[in-house]
């Protein structure tokens, strides 16, 4: 890894660097504005799904400014974009950065923008500033980190990292339209069918480090007026299906020792998630059911099927996991107790934590001393793609404040200052990284 005390080639460079560090605040701002257009909702909120028209828009949008960035790009057959800055060195195994611009129903416009917009404006700063890579330097723009469409979170990096068993799954999985994946990728101009996919992972030893720059989507960094946060570790995330089906029937002519109520029993379950996170003692036990639809959905109907969705979290695996098996246990209760049956409870994803390469965290500290931003370390309860990139690359990433620490809603927000630290910290770590 990266040499703690730092090569003096390093630290020449980047001491009377920063002084020459120049961020266009203006016309970054003005790209997080213009990405937020391509949006199926009304501004100020942002939705960006896997593939849409607009998904393609903003990618197309995003490839413009790697070019005016003077970066080579190539796509993968999943939509996974590289933006690379070629070193002297070009035989090194690159320094890589990127992060996600699709976007939840109804969420804000800055979850992963700031990683993307702000790694290519970095790549700019260094340029202005007369900076060489040796490593070469590669943006990365990873397709869809989020779940919303098939249910797959951090899809293309999941890949990259060489997850089969996800390679096969996207064989049959379908969206709510029931379009299948490979339907939904080639309209958007990627992948043809299975035979395209292995070509996508990355081997191991990729790139000599991976780092991230996302808003903290937590309130800690705002509240403690720090500028900076250096993420040691990314929480477990773990998300399950669940079906109930009942008889359903007339809402009016059920006597109710009579009825199995599909939606009750979704109802009771999700009050148990609650229970069986509550149990864990930990404050960094989280969950919740942020999808529930009960089937046929009639108000004088009794539910004869209901579907939710649990996300459920925390910084330790084990007691992650503990939450899972007490919700299956739940599941199996309610249905006997409820007379229903549980037709599916099915385990999405169940991810390890990851942590940070210390080298790399080291590196950002310095960046953020040099720079003369308060900073502090500090874990990730959202999940990125660090989260996988971190199983082929040693990995980290910074932190930026957020307006009380909203995300996945219209008020998220960011300052251009606070972006503007961030990207000039990623600027400063990525010489580091790339010169060592
Ligand atoms: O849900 C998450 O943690 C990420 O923001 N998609
Ligand atoms: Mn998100
Ligand atoms: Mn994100
Ligand atoms: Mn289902």
């Amino acid at each position: 890894g990266y040499p703690t005390q730092e090569p003096d080639s390093v630290s020449s460079f980047s001491v009377d660097a920063v002084s020459s560090f120049s961020v266009d605040a203006q016309g970054l701002q003005k790209q997080i504005d213009e990405l937020s257009n391509f949006s199926d909702t009304p501004s100020p909120s942002v939705t960006r799904i896997l593939y849409s028209k607009m998904d393609v828009f903003a990618r197309r949008y995003i490839k413009n400014l790697m070019g005016l960035s003077g970066l080579s790009i190539r796509e993968d057959a999943v939509g996974n974009i590289f933006g690379r800055w070629e070193g002297y060195e070009p035989e090194l195994t690159a320094v890589a950065t990127g992060s996600h611009i699709d976007a939840i129903p109804y969420s804000g416009k800055y979850d992963g923008v700031v990683g993307v917009l702000g790694a290519i404006e970095a790549i700019n700063v260094l340029r202005r500033s007369g900076f060489k890579p040796r490593r070469s330097l590669e943006v990365i723009l990873f397709t869809s980190e989020e779940p919303t469409r098939f249910g797959i979170s951090c899809l293309g990096s999941r890949l990259l990292a060489g997850n089969e068993a996800l390679m096969k799954s996207l064989e049959t999985v379908v969206d709510s339209q029931n379009i299948s994946f490979f339907d939904a990728a080639r309209a958007a101009g990627y992948a043809n069918d299975e035979e395209d996919l292995p070509s996508v992972f990355l081997k191991k030893g990729s790139y000599s480090a991976f780092v991230e720059l996302h808003i903290e989507q937590g309130p800690i960094l705002e509240e403690e007026g720090i500028s900076i946060g250096i993420v040691t570790a990314i929480a477990a995330p773990a998300s399950i299906k669940v079906d109930f089906e009942g008889n359903g029937g007339h809402a009016g002519a059920v006597l109710m020792p009579n009825r199995n109520d599909a939606g009750l029993a979704a109802a009771e379950l999700a009050l148990a998630v609650e229970k069986h996170v509550l149990e864990s003692g930990s404050i960094d036990t989280v969950g919740t059911v942020g999808i529930l639809e009960l089937h046929p959905g009639a108000i004088n109907s009794i539910p004869s099927k209901s579907h939710l969705e649990i996300d459920t979290r925390d910084i330790n695996e084990m007691r992650r996991n503990t939450v899972i098996e007490k919700t299956h246990q739940s599941a199996i209760t309610i249905a006997k107790n409820r007379g229903v049956r549980l037709s599916e409870f099915k385990i999405i994803n169940q991810d390890p934590p990851a942590l940070s390469d210390k080298s790399i965290t080291k590196a950002m500290q310095a960046a953020s001393q040099e720079l003369n931003l308060s900073h502090k370390l500090m874990i990730s309860r959202a999940y990125h793609d660090s989260l996988f990139m971190a199983r082929i690359s040693p990995m980290g990433m910074i932190f930026i404040p957020c307006y009380k620490g909203y995300s996945h809603k219209p008020e998220e927000y960011a300052s251009i200052e606070d972006i503007a630290n961030g990207v000039k910290v990623l600027a400063l770590t990525l010489t580091k990284l790339s010169l060592y």
